[in-house]
């Protein structure tokens, strides 16, 4: 289970796999895991989920969309390299979301609802809850919903329970950390707006602090 203290993770969407380690090591006391997608992956090898589980709490958003059989091989890939967690899609229904949980493991498993972007709002808004509820029914442990549109985080909690929350959208896409907590987000999930700043460890030291002023 991902610690739950900053309530920040930092999504290293950073090309650079050796630049990418020096941020995830410096900004790691601010975050409560890191997540890696296809763009450092297929940069740097998924070499690099083991790399950083050494450091933190690895998240693979692969965002696996599938039939039942190749989301168990994705699934058991991800969680064999040290992922702590994998993110799936929803949309591809019961047996591939349920294949997906039962593969995992130990590991967390987390259905994509809504998008952040604004094409977000072309299917996967009209979706959103049925989504949750298929998540809940299959057992996943948690959820990705969009802290560029807080009032949608608010809704989905209600349907979600005490599952989890994952907010991204926060600074590049124009979300706020503290309004994605607010509407009942249980972490952030931040990437361009640490990874690009001048001081990544400051960046991320400021949306913890803004985190903290809304507990
Ligand atoms: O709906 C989603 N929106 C989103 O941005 C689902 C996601 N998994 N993400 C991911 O979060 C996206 O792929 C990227 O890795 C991260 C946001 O990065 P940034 O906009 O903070 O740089």
């Amino acid at each position: 289970m991902m610690r739950k203290d900053s309530r920040l993770v930092l999504a290293i969407d950073e090309t650079d796999g050796e630049k990418a380690l020096r941020i995830v090591n410096d900004v790691k006391e601010h975050i409560d895991a890191v997540k890696i997608n296809w763009p450092l992956i297929l940069s740097a090898g998924p070499e690099m989920i083991t790399r950083l589980s050494k450091m933190t709490d690895v998240i693979c958003d692969l965002k696996v969309a599938d039939i039942p059989n190749t989301v168990r091989l994705i699934v058991e890939g991800a969680v064999a390299r040290g992922a702590a967690a994998v993110i799936v899609h929803a949309f591809t229904g019961e047996d591939s979301l349920k294949a997906a949980v039962d593969a995992a493991g130990g590991a967390e498993i987390y259905a994509v609802t809504e998008m952040s972007h604004p094409g977000g709002l072309t299917f996967t808004a009209k979706h959103a809850e049925e989504m949750t509820l298929l998540g809940i029914k299959c057992g996943a442990d948690g959820f990705i919903a969009p802290a560029t549109r807080p009032e949608r985080i608010a809704e989905i909690r209600k349907i979600a329970g005490t599952k989890k929350i994952l907010s991204p959208g926060v600074g590049a896409q124009g979300g706020s950390a503290a309004s994605a907590i607010s509407a009942g987000a249980d972490h952030v999930i931040a990437g361009r707006a640490i990874y690009d700043s001048p001081d990544p460890k400051k960046a991320a030291a400021a949306i913890e602090e803004e985190i903290r002023s809304v507990l």
